[in-house]
């Protein structure tokens, strides 16, 4: 796995500067929405999640309850829950090290939500664009209202654990946006109660487009296949996938995202799985076309996916011992998540059971 050095970002903060005694603290989360997570997921968040988890008091969650959004078999659900926390720690997520824990576990998230959207107004939380795209997508009878006040859920999940710093990629940085003025909104009518936090997004590599259409983001949800390449699948099946990735009539390996959109996308793949600089690999091919420049890149692809596949499915052999590492984990989740929930119920004047 190539650990990749942390630079140009939209934001960053210095361990240390922000508290003086205790580590800042970093939350992110992923949907198990699809049977394994695709490499934008991968190089957009888990790349950085992984460098970050020593610097920060980090917490990771696999978003189930964001997941229902969307019509799921409930068998599968569980399925796709343990798959999704495997591959976080086959990514390098030390559950040890970072605090990894399945959404659902922690009840303060929907409780917290609730409140939240008591402050959220209508028309601002129809601007959000990536309810606007799904449900464009899915259609009216798909569309639920749990879609739409999905990005209030999330600002719960994060405000929950007072968060310093969120890394995601750029199409989550509007729900990050949203998340900061409900905290101020909040803080501003009832007291200082939430950390205002900040996102974190590794501009280079900030959206990973889709082989095939490389002008539409790569998406677990994505209608084709054939341009998503999936952490679990066989690596042949993925070498296959970057042979047949849509280029153009050029046959010059260089970036150049406007004209050049699908080789610009494998460019930053390859770029990022390897730890090279775009540059250095445009020289590397040089002359020689793109058969040449796939190979090269399925041969990173397969380098960087083989392990991460085979320790993910050996995790999802012993399924007890994932839950059990999952149901410690919350309880170290649902401890700092229920220190803020208690906080907020007693400012805005909820009557306490004794
Ligand atoms: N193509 C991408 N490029 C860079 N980063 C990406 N992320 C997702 N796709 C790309 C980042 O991965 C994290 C996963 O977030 P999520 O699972 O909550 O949902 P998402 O952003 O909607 O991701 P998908 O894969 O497109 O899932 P579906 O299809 O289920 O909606 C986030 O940090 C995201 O920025």
């Amino acid at each position: 796995m190539t650990t990749r050095p942390w630079s140009s970002t939209t934001a960053s903060v210095e361990p240390g500067t922000l508290d003086q005694v205790t580590k800042a603290r970093l939350y992110s989360g992923m949907q198990p929405s699809a049977d394994s997570l695709q490499v934008g997921n991968y190089i957009g968040a888990l790349m950085q999640w992984r460098d970050l988890q020593d610097s920060y008091d980090a917490f990771f969650s696999v978003v189930d309850l964001h997941a229902l959004t969307q019509p799921n078999d409930p068998a599968e659900l569980r399925e796709k829950t343990r798959r999704t926390a495997a591959q976080y720690i086959a990514a390098g997520i030390e559950p040890s090290r970072s605090t990894l824990y399945v959404q659902s576990h922690v009840a303060a998230h929907p409780e917290l939500a609730w409140i939240l959207s008591t402050i959220t107004g209508f028309g601002e939380a129809g601007r959000m664009t990536q309810f606007k795209d799904k449900s464009q997508r899915y259609g009216a009878d798909v569309t639920s209202v749990g879609l739409f006040t999905y990005p209030i859920l999330m600002a719960a999940d994060i405000l929950l654990y007072q968060t310093n710093i969120v890394p995601v990629g750029d199409d989550q940085k509007q729900h990050i946006e949203l998340t900061r003025d409900l905290a101020e909104r909040f803080n501003a009518r009832y007291g200082e109660t939430f950390t205002v936090p900040m996102p974190v997004i590794q501009q280079d590599t900030a959206r990973i487009y889709d082989l095939q259409n490389p002008t539409a983001k790569m998406s677990k949800s994505a209608e084709s296949d054939a341009g998503t390449l999936w952490l679990l699948d066989d690596p042949s099946v993925s070498a296959k996938k970057v042979m047949r990735a849509v280029t153009d009539s050029e046959g010059s390996v260089r970036y150049d995202r406007e004209n050049k959109p699908g080789v610009s996308n494998l460019l930053v793949i390859y770029a990022a799985l390897t730890g090279r600089q775009i540059p250095a690999i445009e020289d590397e091919y040089a002359g020689r076309g793109y058969g040449d420049f796939k190979k090269g890149l399925a041969e990173a692809v397969v380098n960087e996916f083989g392990p991460v596949r085979a320790r993910a499915l050996e995790l999802l052999d012993d399924p007890a011992e994932l839950d059990r590492v999952l149901a410690k984990n919350a309880d170290r989740a649902a401890e700092v998540a229920n220190a803020t929930l208690n906080t907020v119920y007693d400012r805005i004047g909820l009557l306490r059971r004794r």
